[in-house]
C-alpha cells in the first residue's frame, strides 16, 4: 500500500521562495549552514528562545505569535519579491507549514509526506511516504488529509499520523526512527490533523475526536520524543464523579463526545503549562 499517486499538474500546489533584488542569491545563513554537513541536534533551549534565523515550530515561538523579527522585507520592499525557485507538493488540503532550520526546509504534505528540501536550490534532500492503511480516509472521513505541522527535536521530526500513531523521522534521512500506535482507528477513529509540539522534552499532541470515536478518544497525550514511549493522557471529558462532571447534565459517560483539541497547542515554559483549545462541541 502506498500513497503515491498520479496527480494532474492542475491538481499541483509549489512550494515558492521568494527573494528581494540586491539581495545575495543566497544567503548568509543558508551559505554558512551549507558550509556546515554536522547538523546540530535541537534542542529544548534552543525551542524556547529560536534564533531569528530559524523558524523551528509551527508559529516560530511556542507562543504561537507566528512574527519573525527579521527585518530585511518590509512594507517598502515587499513588493519587489521575485520568485527564485518552485517544486510541487503532494496533491491535498495544504494547511502544512514548514519548518526552516540550518539551511532546509521540513515540509509537512497531505496525506503524511514529509520532505526535507534545500532552501537555496529547492533539491529535494529525502522524503517520507507512510504507508497509510486503504480503509483510513473513509474510516476518518472528511479533513483526515490534513498536515498542518510537525516537529523538531534533537535530530528527529516528529508527527502525528492519519492512522492514529506518533511517529518520527531521522532528519538526515527521513528514515522512520520510531513509531508509537495512539489508537487502534477501526476502534477510536481520532483524527490528526496537527501535529505535536515540544514542551520541556515532551512531544505534546491534541486531536479531533469525532462522536464515534468515543469519549476515551479525546484525550491530550505526552511522548518521550526521543523513543516514542508515551509519558500521560489526559482525557478532556470526565468521567461521572470527577471534577467537571456536573456541567455535562447527567449525560452518560459513554454519550458524552467531541470535546477534541485539534488546533497545534502552545507553551509557557515559565509556568510549565500547555495552553489548549478545545472544540466547542461540548462541556467540558
Ligand atoms: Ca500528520
Amino acid at each position: 500500500m502506498s500513497v503515491q499517486r498520479v496527480v494532474s499538474p492542475s491538481a499541483l500546489v509549489l512550494a515558492t521562495v521568494l527573494l528581494l533584488p540586491g539581495l545575495d542569491a543566497v544567503p548568509a545563513v543558508a551559505q554558512s549552514a551549507a558550509q556546515n554537513d554536522g547538523f546540530v541536534p535541537v534542542t529544548d533551549a534552543m525551542l524556547q528562545n529560536p534564533s531569528p534565523d530559524d523558524w523551528l515550530m509551527w508559529r516560530r515561538t511556542l507562543n504561537g505569535w507566528g512574527y519573525s523579527p527579521l527585518d530585511q522585507i518590509d512594507r517598502d520592499n515587499v513588493g519587489e519579491l521575485q520568485m527564485v525557485w518552485t517544486r510541487a507538493l503532494a496533491s491535498g488540503a495544504q494547511e502544512g507549514t514548514p519548518l526552516a532550520y540550518g539551511g532546509t526546509l521540513y515540509m509537512p504534505n497531505p496525506n503524511e509526506v514529509v520532505q526535507a528540501i534545500d532552501a537555496v536550490t529547492g533539491d529535494l534532500k529525502w522524503e517520507y511516504r507512510r504507508d497509510i492503511p486503504d480503509d483510513v480516509a473513509e474510516v476518518m472521513g472528511g479533513l483526515t488529509e490534513n498536515n498542518r505541522n510537525i516537529a523538531i527535536y534533537g535530530s528527529y521530526i516528529i508527527d502525528t499520523s492519519n492512522d492514529d500513531y506518533i511517529y518520527a523521522l531521522d532528519v538526515n534521512t527521513g528514515e522512520l526512527a520510531w513509531e508509537e500506535q495512539i489508537f487502534d482507528y477501526h476502534v477510536h477513529p481520532a483524527r490528526h490533523s496537527s501535529g505535536p509540539i515540544i514542551a520541556n522534552g515532551k512531544a505534546i499532541s491534541g486531536r479531533s475526536c469525532r462522536p464515534r470515536a468515543g469519549p476515551v478518544s479525546c484525550v491530550i497525550l505526552a511522548h518521550d520524543p526521543r523513543t516514542g514511549k508515551e509519558l500521560w493522557r489526559t482525557r478532556l471529558i470526565p468521567r461521572p464523579g470527577e471534577p467537571g462532571d456536573e456541567t455535562w447534565g447527567g449525560v452518560p459517560y459513554e454519550e458524552r463526545m467531541h470535546v477534541g483539541s485539534w488546533m497545534v497547542p502552545s507553551f509557557d515554559p515559565e509556568l510549565n503549562l500547555v495552553p489548549d483549545a478545545r472544540h466547542p462541541g461540548g462541556p467540558s
